[in-house]
């Protein structure tokens, strides 16, 4: 998209090159420019209320004149409505809250704020046109669809570093985000028990830091507090809760969130929690005066999660003051927002609900990067919804993609175009090495198999061919030529996409925290190569294919080892790339390939490109997408975050490809006692069965299975107790002798 989508009239006087690539950030509702332009001004005279200087607007306009303020500068006329020196200009102000007029004239800049932090955001517009050879004349009359844009830091993992989060805040006023939720899971003093408690000297100066950083930006530093795993319903505890709060006041923040996600018990209950909030809302928020609107999470924060008749919805919706904010994630943990579900959830809070995407939040994914672009949520939903926040991925950096677009998005629903805002995410977040970053992200968008189902797209452009090349060597080893041809450009492109990246002296620190992905990337390009040159030559009878084999072998264990030994957490550990269409299809163009081959010259190399011993079948819906994983001697399936709703009868089981010896077995279902409504049995045939005891591990709801020297070939695990269990599914692990 180019100035001209934006509904200019005519064309503009400048450099085409800016002409063909600019695009504001995030996509206005209304830009105007004529023919004409400016020299970009280097000094700037301000005609401005005195209190204007006081104002982040100021200090930003400030840094946009290499010369500073000065008498013959350029007469930059700038306020909110009501102030003298603009009042002229006051009709055009759009009268949405954060909205702004800017003009550019001959003889003038004007910008025209409908309130202090739109006065801000013409001022960052400024700023965007002001990087280009000439300011045109025109007029920007601009304002947000969605009240309260920005990130949620709620994902489970480590929280972000200190430096991460100053560089977020300044990323999030450039990109007119005006919120920022802290929330991260893996913060003690956020959740239980050490909520209770202030933060350490170190902590607590670094977290007024942040708050000063995000006034500077234009952002509301929210701070929030997960307290429901252990709290008491009693005066104590609502003290407690209090006083962490005014402590927190003290360190300069000004907005509060309660987060009641992914709790059990007490805690819950829709009354007490809304008691809570209000009693906070009333005796804090009302009393300070200066502080904003209260946002909480609640326990059922998503469709699939809610039991409407049980009323916890509604008694919030009911029971919390009108001003508090309610989140809400959609139909499931892991959605996208449409109408419809906006439908749904608004009538039962009464009040707009406050969108918690996650989206790109990877921790239930951890070996896999979500830098693709940001789909899927409806563009007719502006006036569904009080925010739209997202919960990024624990690499900061990396998540700026999604989160260029979400801004996008949330500022602009109707012009948002998903696939060019992320190129331009992209060419933001790196403009020197652009189209690398470009391919790389192509090629890292989805999330894998998980237990929420939640999938994107991936190799877009290079879907088609990777089809029918694979489709035409399968069927009786044609070749499609063009498509051929296509792959191969795209190896190349990738392998030097990933040199480039790792190489490149821009953007350090999304290149350090992508690095293992980007070993793993130049690993398939290269195997890819190999491949392909496997395919011709299989073709051709050549004996070549020998050592084009083993080198594609020798790749692949590459592959492996980066995938054994980079990102080691004990959830999804290891690094998956191009795991959607691009190395499936080069797997299976290595199987085949090698199959003919062997058939044809009577060999017998090895043809498998995947080592899996392991197989997981269940007929619990839950269970039965969770991913195999092998991991050294052993493998487990990989733990599910949801409750698993188990039904009478419903099993897991795991086969091995051939007889086995065993060393131990791990289980943890998330509640002490649980495990005497299931059985866990052995098998060393697949038809004789043994039952193997669970002992609990003192203190912990893990339970360890006696099965030292057990010869099996498949391990079965069955609900019991003749009705549905609902239990957590955190850990089904095993290690082989
Ligand atoms: F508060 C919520 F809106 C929410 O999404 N909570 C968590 C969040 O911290 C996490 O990052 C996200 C993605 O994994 O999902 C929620 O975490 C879960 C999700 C589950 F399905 C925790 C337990 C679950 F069972």
């Amino acid at each position: 998209k180019t100035f001209l989508v934006l509904g200019l009239m005519g064309t503009l006087s400048l450099g085409s090159v800016y002409a063909q690539e600019f695009h504001l950030q995030p996509t206005p509702q209304e830009y105007q420019a004529g023919q004409d332009s400016v020299m970009v001004p280097v000094q700037y005279s301000l005609q401005a209320e005195t209190a204007f200087r006081e104002t982040p607007a100021f200090h930003l306009l400030n840094t946009l004149f290499p010369k500073g303020e000065g008498k013959d500068g350029f007469p930059v006329y700038v306020g909110v409505k009501g102030d003298k020196s603009v009042k002229k200009y006051v009709r055009r102000v759009p009268k949405q809250a954060e909205g702004y007029y800017l003009g550019i004239e001959k003889d003038r800049i004007v910008i025209v704020g409908a309130d202090e932090r739109g006065a801000y955001y013409g001022v960052q517009t400024l700023a965007q046109l002001m990087t280009l050879g000439k300011l045109p004349l025109a007029e920007v009359t601009d304002y947000p669809d969605v009240p309260y844009r920005g990130v949620v830091e709620g994902f489970y993992g480590t929280p972000w570093s200190h430096e991460a989060r100053l560089r977020q805040l300044e990323f999030y006023g450039r990109n007119k985000m005006n919120v920022y939720l802290y929330g991260p899971k893996d913060d003690p003093y956020h959740s239980t028990p050490n909520w209770r408690k202030p933060y350490p000297a170190k902590e607590a100066s670094q977290l007024k830091e942040l708050v000063d950083k995000a006034n500077e930006n234009g952002v509301i530093f929210y701070w929030a507090i997960h307290p429901g795993q252990d709290i008491k319903w009693n005066e104590e505890d609502r003290d407690l809760l209090l006083k962490k709060f005014e402590s927190m006041y003290q360190l300069g923040v000004r907005a509060f969130a309660v987060f009641f996600d992914d709790i059990s018990g007490e805690g819950t209950k829709a009354e007490k929690q809304a008691e809570l909030l209000n009693y906070l809302d009333d005796h804090f928020v009302k009393v300070k005066g200066d502080v904003e609107p209260l946002v909480m999470c609640p326990t059922e924060y998503n469709k699939s999660w809610s039991d409407v008749k049980g009323g916890y919805l509604t008694t919030l919706g009911d029971k919390l003051n009108k001003g508090i904010q309610i989140m809400w994630t959609g139909n499931r943990v892991i959605a996208c927002i449409d109408k419809e579900s906006m439908d749904f959830i608004n009538p039962l809070l009464k009040r707009k609900a406050y969108i918690w995407w996650n989206f790109p939040v990877s921790d239930y994914v951890r070996d896999h990067l979500l830098m693709g672009p940001v789909y899927g949520n409806g563009l007719d939903i502006k006036d569904d919804m009080s925010a739209f926040v997202s919960n990024p991925m624990e690499r900061a950096e990396a998540s700026k993609i999604a989160l260029y677009s979400v801004a996008d998005y949330a500022w602009n629903l109707e012009k948002y175009d998903s696939n060019a805002s992320w190129k331009r995410a992209i060419r933001d977040l790196m403009p020197n090495h652009a189209a690398y970053l470009e391919t790389f992200a192509a090629h890292n968008s989805d999330l894998g198999e998980n237990g929420h189902g939640f999938r994107r797209d991936e190799s877009v452009a290079l879907q088609p061919a990777l089809k029918s090349l694979l489709a035409a060597y399968e069927k009786n080893g044609e070749m499609d030529e063009a498509a051929y041809k296509q792959v191969a450009e795209e190896c190349d492109k990738i392998i030097v996409a990933a040199d480039r990246l790792l190489a490149s002296k821009e953007s350090r620190e999304l290149i350090e925290e992508i690095k293992p992905w980007l070993m793993q990337f130049k690993l398939i390009g290269e195997y890819g190569r190999e491949v392909l040159k496997m395919v011709r030559l299989q073709k051709q009878g050549g004996q070549e294919f020998v050592a084009v084999h083993d080198h594609a072998q020798a790749l692949q264990t590459l592959m492996y080892e980066v995938d054994a030994t980079y990102n080691q957490n004990p959830y999804q550990p290891g690094v998956k790339s191009g795991s959607k269409y691009l190395l499936p299809t080069f797997n299976s163009l290595f199987e085949t390939s090698t199959q003919r081959y062997n058939k044809a010259a009577g060999t017998t190399l090895d043809s498998r490109a995947v080592y899996m011993p392991y197989t997981l079948s269940s007929n619990v819906k839950q269970l039965a997408l969770l991913p195999m994983r092998q991991k050294g001697k052993g493998g487990n399936v990989s733990p599910s975050n949801e409750v698993i709703i188990w039904q009478a009868g419903g099993e897991v089981a795991v086969a091995m490809d051939y007889v086995r010896t065993l060393e131990s077995l791990l289980v943890d279902l998330g509640t002490q006692g649980a495990e005497k409504n299931f059985r866990l049995e052995i098998s060393a045939d697949g038809v004789n069965w043994k039952t193997v005891d669970l002992r609990p591990v003192p203190g912990r709801t893990l339970l360890s299975a006696e099965v030292s020297g057990m010869k099996v070939l498949k391990i079965r695990f069955t609900n019991v107790s003749g009705s549905e269990q609902k239990v957590y599914f955190k850990q089904f692990r095993f290690v082989e002798q």
